[in-house]
């Protein structure tokens, strides 16, 4: 096996710069562990930012990998297979909307929803061709095509990659009355937005922001459309982070905060890690808006994906992931404030679920972030800043309470002998 310099050097000859990884090379994942070539161990407090809720190379998942793998992989949606039709059931029973659309990545399905919405908007609503606005919220992500980065605000994500793709208007996140505002404009046909925001740094709207932005969207007959991709497939304790506070698990009696979307959007941890599975749902009236020729993708609905993502869903039922991430993370947030209180190095610690983020008691344009983290590593655990001075912490799921408690000890550990 090549050795953590050789990959390090490889990757920055040979590779595009887009990203900039901390310092470690994975050779190996299981369950909340991952190992480096030289067979140092970390806990994993990203998942591939929430993308393995169920755990490193979950032996369930992985066996219908290679199962189908061997069985048939492809087939294009040129002709019909065994195995969509079963998976669009499963879905669509399991996440209580009456169709999906089967695509490959988040950002895909983020374009999908946009486009739904605005075919609706101009066959079902009567808007003026080329007219729909989409209303999307200030420090969103939702992907980095070229559409999704033109309703961006981080100059990182956009600049110099315009002329940038027309009818997004966008609002404050947690405004209702911003909301209430940009919902007069007659074009709207849909308000797209992530139930906590992940990426401007887990930023968690109040309770009942997500269930009211829903009804003032019904009153206006305006697609209610929620960006699940990162919060979803029980991150944040609940199998949607729409369910809100209800005490569901996956047969969810929908409790009295859970809001319906018109149009929900999955990715990530749909498929545990395994495969890039991401999916739209929305029920008939909206997704029929859809006709043959009119979208697509060469992948997107593969047997190999369906069989994946049915498992991946079926594993976080039977471990009961919603119910350890709601537990964890209280116990986590409690755990972590106790360090915020003790220390001066963290400002605060917020979240849902195992979607928590820290912030540093320092400018956003400190590297202290970034520092920690690097510290956080040599310790044996593995997070990631996301804005300046603001650390996520989002384990996998499938985590017990003794790790999680072993985790908080090497935070501890390492801000306690952090020199600021
Ligand atoms: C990267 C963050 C996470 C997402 C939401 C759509 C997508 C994402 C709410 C697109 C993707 C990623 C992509 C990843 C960094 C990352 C991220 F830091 F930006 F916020 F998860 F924490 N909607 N999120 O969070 O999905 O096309 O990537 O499958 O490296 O850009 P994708």
């Amino acid at each position: 096996m090549i050795s953590s310099e050789k990959a390090i050097q490889l990757e920055d000859k040979y590779g595009a710069h887009n990203y900039h990884p901390l310092p470690v090379v994975l050779a190996k994942g299981e369950g909340v562990y991952v190992w480096d070539p030289e067979g140092n161990k970390y806990f994993d407090f990203l998942s591939a930012y929430s993308a393995v809720n169920q755990g490193h190379c979950h032996p369930k998942i992985t066996q219908t990998l290679i199962d189908q793998s061997k069985t048939l992989t492809l087939t294009s949606r040129a002709f019909y297979n065994n195995v969509l039709g079963e998976y669009e059931q499963f879905m669509t029973d399991y996440f209580g909307l009456e169709k999906v659309l089967p695509m490959n990545t988040g950002a895909e399905a983020v374009e999908t929803a946009i486009k739904i919405a605005r075919k609706w908007g101009y066959e079902k609503k009567g808007i003026e061709e080329n007219e729909a606005v989409i209303i999307v919220c200030e420090d969103n992500f939702h992907g980095r095509t070229t559409t999704i980065i033109s309703f961006s605000n981080d100059p990182d994500a956009r600049k110099n990659f315009g002329p940038y793709t027309k009818g997004f208007v966008k609002v404050t996140y947690n405004d209702l009355g911003a909301l209430e505002e940009a919902l007069e404009h007659p074009n709207v046909v849909g308000f797209l937005v992530e139930p906590i925001q992940g990426e401007a740094g887990v930023v968690v709207p109040e309770d009942d922001y997500i269930y009211r932005a829903a009804e003032m969207c019904r009153s206006k007959n305006v697609l209610f459309m929620a960006d699940e991709i990162q919060t979803g497939i029980a991150r944040t304790g609940s199998l949607l982070a729409i369910c809100g506070n209800c005490a569901c698990e996956n047969k969810c009696e929908r409790g009295r905060t859970y809001t319906k979307p018109d149009i929900l959007i999955l990715g990530k941890a749909l498929s545990g890690g395994a495969y890039p599975v991401s999916a739209v749902l929305a029920d008939n009236e909206i997704m029929d808006v859809i006709k043959p020729g009119q979208h697509g993708s060469t992948y997107g609905g593969n047997p190999l994906a369906c069989k994946v993502a049915m498992t991946a869903l079926e594993v976080v039922e039977d471990e009961h992931l919603a119910q350890n991430a709601r537990s964890l993370g209280e116990l986590f947030r409690a755990k972590m404030q106790e360090i915020v209180d003790s220390t001066s190095l963290f400002v605060k610690v917020r979240g849902r679920g195992l979607l928590n983020a820290v912030i540093i008691n320092d400018s956003p344009d400190s590297d202290t972030a970034w520092r920690f983290c690097l510290a956080l590593k040599d310790n044996g655990l593995l997070a990631k800043p996301t804005h300046g001075n603001i650390i996520r912490f989002a384990p996998p799921l499938v985590m017990t309470e003794a790790q999680l408690l072993e985790c908080v000890s090497i935070i501890k550990k390492t801000a306690t002998e952090f020199e600021l």
